[in-house]
């Protein structure tokens, strides 16, 4: 392997880590590299190496900082509160040489090591159990959050400000960089239509009514550790843990997780809202985040199920009327094809909105 030698420079900048065995790389993470480094003792845990992007997270100190105070904190309820096996629940990141919990290589290029947790995994397979599972993993994880009184940053600034994503759309149209205006201008007329409505969030919280507050902003299914009886140990990947709607961890579990088929499937038709996964998922968060929501944010979820897949419509459809200059794509109108799958589940999940109204009202009885 061409990358050992290195890698195992930058390992000895962790002193914590002893000897290493191997270290080869986990995980299909599109935006960092992560490695698992098994160390030669079988007493000594093993470590999670990661190449941080710094071209996508542009602030690492801040970056760092959001973490350390985030994984700290969870640390001190969990002690707090006398749970068992602390260790497995919330990560732990290693000071590198200079006391800092990342460093930097010679080419400039940013490296952190964390414990691996042990006898864990992830799924990227969703049923009903696991989305409860999720609802109650990611509902505690912003409950444990909610009176973290150190301030944290944006990692990726307005990264789910609705009013931002639809003025970029607007201006990738005027600008027209690709050429592609004129081809996708009914579907940006029919998205605009509901700009309005779909930035609702924005103007509550201009008025005071809505908090921010501290979100994981990518609740993916496979963002949860499981441990082998299936139950959730530990919420990893937390780049992008900042102060944003709730809505955002609510929305984006419910965009990728009950849509019944792939955010880039080709055929519209396929692409509904599962009721199921919904239910599941909103009766596990609410049993956990209830504890802190308000009246107003309850009654907005089904407005934040709505919120996400329109603006993964939006932000996809900026993407390609912009020559496709963020998101990997694998043949020239992919983002087009995301664009309208996410626009499909945008319009189910508009439709189960008296279900979703009922379902929340019928759990919500405490
Ligand atoms: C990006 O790279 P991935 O898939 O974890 C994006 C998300 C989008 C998602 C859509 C930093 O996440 O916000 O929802 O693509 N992350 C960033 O597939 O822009
Ligand atoms: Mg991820």
């Amino acid at each position: 392997m061409t990358m050992t030698y290195p890698l195992t420079e930058i390992v000895r900048r962790f002193p914590q880590i002893g000897a290493t065995a191997e270290i080869r790389p986990i995980g299909a993470g599109l935006i960092n590299q992560t490695y698992r480094v098994c160390t030669a003792s079988p007493a000594e845990d093993d470590y999670v190496l990661q190449r941080i992007n710094h071209h996508v997270f542009v602030d690492v100190d801040l970056l760092q900082h959001n973490i350390e105070c985030v994984t700290r904190h969870i640390r001190r309820k969990l002690e707090e509160r006398g749970e068992g096996d602390v260790d497995r629940r919330v990560m732990r990141f290693l000071a590198a040489d200079d006391g800092k919990t990342y460093c930097r290589d010679r080419e400039g290029n940013c490296w952190r090591a964390s414990v691996y947790i042990r006898d864990s995994h992830t799924t990227d397979a969703v049923d009903g159990t696991t989305a409860y599972l999720a609802g109650r993993g990611f509902g505690q994880f912003e409950a444990m959050l909610a009176d973290l009184s150190e301030p944290l940053g944006e990692t990726i600034p307005h990264f789910h400000d609705m009013e931002l994503r639809i003025s970029q759309l607007r201006e990738a149209v005027e600008a027209d960089r690709a050429g592609r205006a004129e081809e996708v201008a009914p579907l940006v007329a029919e998205l605009m239509g509901d700009a309005d409505e779909m930035c609702r969030a924005e103007r509550l919280h201009r008025e005071g009514r809505l908090p921010k507050r501290i979100c994981h902003c990518d609740t993916k299914v496979n963002n949860m550790l499981l441990d082998s009886q299936g139950q959730v140990l530990c919420i990893i990947d937390l780049d992008t843990v900042m102060p944003s709607f709730v809505f955002s961890d609510y929305g984006d579990f419910l965009r990728t997780a009950a849509s019944s088929a792939a955010e880039d499937e080709p055929d519209p038709d396929r692409v509904s809202f599962r009721h199921d996964i919904f239910r599941h998922f909103t009766r596990g968060y609410l049993e956990t985040a209830g504890s802190f929501l308000t009246p107003l944010e309850v009654e907005m979820l089904p407005f934040a199920a709505r919120l996400f897949p329109y603006m993964q419509a939006v932000r996809f459809l900026t993407d390609y009327v912009d020559g496709d200059r963020y998101y990997r794509i694998s043949y020239p109108t992919h983002n087009l094809v995301r664009a309208r799958a996410q626009h499909k589940l945008y319009r189910s999940v508009a439709q189960a909105e008296p279900m979703m109204k009922e379902y929340i009202r019928s759990v919500n009885i405490k």
